[in-house]
C-alpha cells in the first residue's frame, strides 16, 4: 500500500475513534434519561397496568376494583394507571387461571376471590372453610389478629405480593326446585360451584356438584342445565340479577368469601418506595370502601328479593348445626391442605371474638 494512503487511513481511524469516544461520554450536554445509572431511583413505569377480576363492574367486588384503580391514579399523582379487566376476560373466562397469570407477570394486579386462588395456592381455602365464621365481627377479628398473614406470605412464594383484603361476602345458596332447610333438601340438586372444596361440600350434602365458570352460570340457570348456585346476596346475587332465574334462597352463611388484592412481585419491586407506599394506601382505602358497600343494605336487599318473587329461608342455629355436622369431614380434609397451624390461627381468633 502506498505510504500516503496508509497515513490517510491512520488519521481517519484516529478521528473516528475520537468522535466515537466523545459521543459515548455524552459530551456533558446529552440528557442521561435513555439509560439511568445502575441503582438509580428513576421509576421505570409502564403506561398501563392490567388488573383482572372475575366479575362485572356493577358488583360490589367490581366497584372495589374500580375504586382501587381510581385511588392508585390519584395517590400517585397520575403516575400509575391501572386498567380494570372485568369478567375474567384476560383468561378467556377461566376464573381459576387468573392467579397463575399474575404469578407469571402476564397480568400485573388481581382482585381475586380466595376460591379462585386456592387451586394454585392451597392455603387460600382457609377463609372459605365451611361454617368457620359465624359473623362479620369474627372475620374482622381474624384479619385484625393476623390470622390471614400466612396467606399473603404464601403469595410471595408464588411471585406475588398481597396488598389488602376485600370481601365478596357470605355465600348463600339459591335453587329452582325447593326451599333448602335440611341436608336432605339437597338430594339430587344440580349445584354449580367452582373448586374441589365446594364440590366436596355439595357431595357431602347429597347434591350433584358441577364445576362451572361464573361467566356461564346465568345462562345455565336460565336453561335449567343446573338447578342452583351459591354467592353473596348484596355483592353478587342482586347486581347480577340472579333472582330473575332463581326461586329459592337459603340464608345459611356457610362459607365466607374473601378477596385478595395482589400484584406480581417483579412489578411491585419495579416501583420506587414512595409509589409503593401510595399504592398500598390506595389498596387499603379501596378495600375498606369495598367491604363497607358489600355489607350495607342486606335487610333491604332481602326485601327486594322477596318483591322479585324469591322465597327466602332463614335457618335457626340448630338447623345450621345439622349442616355443619354433615360437612365436618370436608372441613377437616381441607384444614389439612391449608395447614393446621394456619387454621388454628383462624379458629382461635374466631373463638376470642365470640367471647
Ligand atoms: O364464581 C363465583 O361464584 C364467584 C364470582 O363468586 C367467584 O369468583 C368465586
Amino acid at each position: 500500500m502506498d505510504k500516503s494512503i496508509r497515513r490517510v487511513l491512520a488519521i481517519t481511524v484516529v478521528l473516528t475513534l475520537l468522535v466515537f469516544t466523545a459521543g459515548c461520554s455524552g459530551g456533558g450536554s446529552k440528557p442521561a434519561e435513555e439509560k439511568p445509572a445502575e441503582g438509580s431511583n428513576a421509576p421505570q413505569l409502564k403506561n398501563e397496568y392490567k388488573l383482572t377480576m372475575n366479575v362485572a363492574p356493577e358488583t360490589k367486588w367490581g366497584q372495589g376494583g374500580m375504586k382501587f384503580a381510581e385511588l392508585a391514579k390519584e395517590y400517585t399523582g397520575g403516575k400509575v394507571n391501572i386498567k380494570v379487566y372485568p369478567n375474567a376476560m384476560l383468561t378467556g373466562g377461566d376464573q381459576m387461571r387468573q392467579a397463575e397469570m399474575v404469578q407469571s407477570g402476564a397480568i400485573d394486579f388481581m382482585l381475586n376471590s380466595t376460591i379462585n386462588i386456592a387451586p394454585t395456592i392451597p392455603e387460600f381455602d382457609a377463609f372459605g372453610l365451611p361454617f368457620l365464621f359465624p359473623s362479620y365481627e369474627a372475620v374482622d377479628a381474624a384479619i385484625e389478629a393476623g390470622a390471614a398473614d400466612p396467606l399473603f406470605k404464601a403469595l410471595e412464594k408464588y411471585n406475588m405480593v398481597g396488598l389488602a383484603w376485600g370481601e365478596n361476602g357470605f355465600r348463600e345458596v339459591t335453587n329452582n326446585k325447593r326451599p333448602i332447610k335440611t341436608p336432605d333438601d339437597f338430594k339430587g340438586l344440580k349445584m354449580r360451584v367452582v373448586t374441589p372444596m365446594y364440590i366436596d361440600i355439595m357431595r357431602a350434602l347429597g347434591a350433584n356438584a358441577i364445576s362451572m365458570n361464573w361467566g356461564e352460570v346465568f345462562t345455565a340457570l336460565q336453561q335449567g342445565t343446573i338447578d342452583g348456585q351459591e354467592n353473596p346476596i348484596v355483592g353478587i346475587i342482586i347486581p347480577t340479577k340472579i333472582y330473575e332465574v332463581q326461586k329459592y334462597l337459603t340464608n345459611w352463611h356457610y362459607s365466607y368469601d374473601a378477596l385478595a388484592l395482589a400484584v406480581n412481585k417483579d412489578v411491585w419491586n419495579s416501583f420506587p418506595p414512595d409509589i409503593q407506599e401510595q399504592l398500598k394506601k390506595a389498596a387499603e382505602d379501596a378495600m375498606a370502601y369495598q367491604k363497607q358497600i358489600s355489607r350495607e343494605g342486606l335487610a333491604e336487599g332481602i326485601e327486594f328479593l322477596k318483591q322479585q318473587g324469591m322465597i327466602i329461608t332463614d335457618l335457626t342455629p340448630e338447623e345450621i348445626a345439622v349442616f355443619k355436622e354433615k360437612v365436618k369431614p370436608v372441613y377437616e380434609k381441607y384444614a389439612e391442605k391449608v395447614g393446621l397451624e394456619i387454621v388454628k390461627g383462624f379458629e382461635e381468633a374466631v373463638a376470642k371474638a365470640a367471647k
